[in-house]
């Protein structure tokens, strides 16, 4: 069986279900991948044998290969006129998650993507990391307004109609949660890449530049140098964003999410898009934006989202997602099937502009070799990596470690540690590692 969950040559757990489900599973996707084997070897030397060419090799008696199977014989299933698309039955394992490690609330909650399933940049739409601090919202957008007010000419309350009549630019950017991975701070090692790193996503947003509704509103750019954001739901979401960022066109009041409107959880109809900026700041049922002239001190500013430092102080305002990077196959949870060949993949990024280069480690740390970037390489987008391997059999602890084009390097946790401390819960960028065991199993470590 291959797996195309993980979309590779591994099975990824439906769920961090305990060891023994785990294993289960597991030995089941072992079975299955040595006749998938088997067949592909006897199969080639069929073909090298007879000299034949691979249509009309002999397959060695998978009944998968010998028999058509239904579908190839009967009339298939009608058009869906009405409803919309959904995915396989057979990909039902692929979800969204609450991680098993913090607390199961329901509105002040996070749901995590499934980064180990995923190929490419995009993360599909129904599989966006979820970050609710009061629950979401299907807000009608007939009746939703957003309003530009503070230091501007007079006060302006926009429609959606009118938003989405403004010229609009589509661009795809990460969003990641400021305090993703933010479990690695301690001794916690969590299971899987969906929950270490599964608080980011990736995009495209399609929506006005937040500084041409401004200027519609005669903003003073010269003495409001900052912006409050504020959203439409009960946790009075409200967060500081620099006037210099806006300035730059980059930030987006989006109500488009991969070429269509945005998904509720994600916002809908309006929210804030920053790039490089972490998530809290990617205001959600954007409601209203304020120009001032000094930074504000909410409490999503000065209680939550402040970096508790080894001295005892927090640091505040540390907006900018510093470069990072993880290995999404082979990651916590998944198992590799056999020695051999593998292709080591993973997603980069960085809040500052584009990837410029990915290291890959299979020794923990002591050796490096430069990974393949796939294209397009996109500003604060998540950029593929990918590393051909051949496995040996033998215990392997596999990083990735990114530098961005500013020539920032991504810290391993013992240098993230020694200026951060391990009391923080936010911006942990540090290098993950993995260890495959000779059984296969992958799980997440702690290299010192
Ligand atoms: N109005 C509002 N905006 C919000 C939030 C919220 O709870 N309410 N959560 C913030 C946080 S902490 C994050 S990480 C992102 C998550 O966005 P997502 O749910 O689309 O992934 O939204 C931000 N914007
Ligand atoms: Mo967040």
């Amino acid at each position: 069986m291959f797996n195309r969950a993980s979309g590779r040559l591994v099975k990824a757990p439906e769920h961090f279900i305990g060891a023994d489900g785990v294993r289960q599973v597991f030995a089941e996707a072992r079975e299955g991948r040595r006749d998938f084997l088997r067949s592909a070897f006897a199969a080639a030397a069929g073909v090298a044998a007879a000299g034949a060419s691979a249509a009309t090799a002999p397959a060695d008696g998978d009944p998968n290969i010998l028999n058509l199977p239904e579908h190839s014989k009967g009339l298939g299933n009608p058009v869906v006129t009405d409803g919309y698309g959904t995915p396989s039955k057979f990909e039902r394992n692929v979800q969204r998650r609450q991680s098993p490690g913090l607390t199961q609330t329901r509105q002040a909650s996070v749901s995590f993507a499934p980064l180990q399933s995923l190929f490419g940049i995009v993360t599909p739409s129904g599989l966006h990391f979820e970050r609710h601090h009061q629950g979401w919202w299907d807000i009608d957008p007939s009746k939703h307004r957003f309003m530009v007010n503070g230091m501007v000419k007079a006060p302006k309350v926009f429609t959606m109609d009118e938003i989405m009549r403004l010229p609009s630019v589509s661009r795809f950017h990460f969003i990641e949660c400021g305090a993703n991975t933010g479990m690695e701070w301690g001794n916690v090692a969590v299971p899987t890449c969906q929950y270490t790193h599964g608080m980011l996503s990736c995009s495209e947003f399609t929506g006005v530049p937040l500084i041409t509704l401004l200027q519609m509103a005669g903003a003073d750019l010269k003495k409001g140098r900052f912006l409050l954001a504020e959203g439409a739901d009960g946790s009075s979401m409200t967060r500081t964003i620099p006037m210099s960022l806006i300035e730059s066109g980059e930030v987006l009041v989006a109500y488009g999410q991969n070429g269509e409107m945005l998904r509720p959880e994600n916002g809908y109809p309006l929210r804030l898009v920053v790039p490089g900026v972490q998530g809290v700041s990617w205001v959600k049922y954007l409601r209203r934006v304020e120009v001032g002239d000094q930074p504000w001190a909410t409490k999503d500013e000065t209680v939550h989202y402040v970096d508790l430092m080894p001295d005892g102080q927090h640091r505040q305002y540390t907006s900018i997602q510093e470069c990072k990077s993880v290995v999404t196959t082979p990651s916590g949870g998944q198992v590799l099937l056999d020695k051999g060949f593998y292709s080591i993949t993973g997603l980069a990024w960085s809040g500052r502009g584009k990837v410029k280069r990915v290291d890959v480690s299979v020794d923990g740390g002591r050796n490096w070799r430069s990974a393949r970037l796939q294209e397009p390489v996109m500003s604060k987008c998540l950029t593929r990596f990918s590393l051909d391997w051949v496995w040996d059999g033998k215990p392997a602890i596999i990083q990735s470690r990114a530098t961005d084009e500013t020539g920032y390097v991504q810290p391993t946790q013992r240098q993230l540690r020694g200026v951060r401390g391990t009391r923080s819960i936010y911006h942990n960028n540090a290098i993950q590692s993995w260890l495959v065991q000779e059984s296969g199993e992958v799980k997440n470590v702690h290299v010192a």
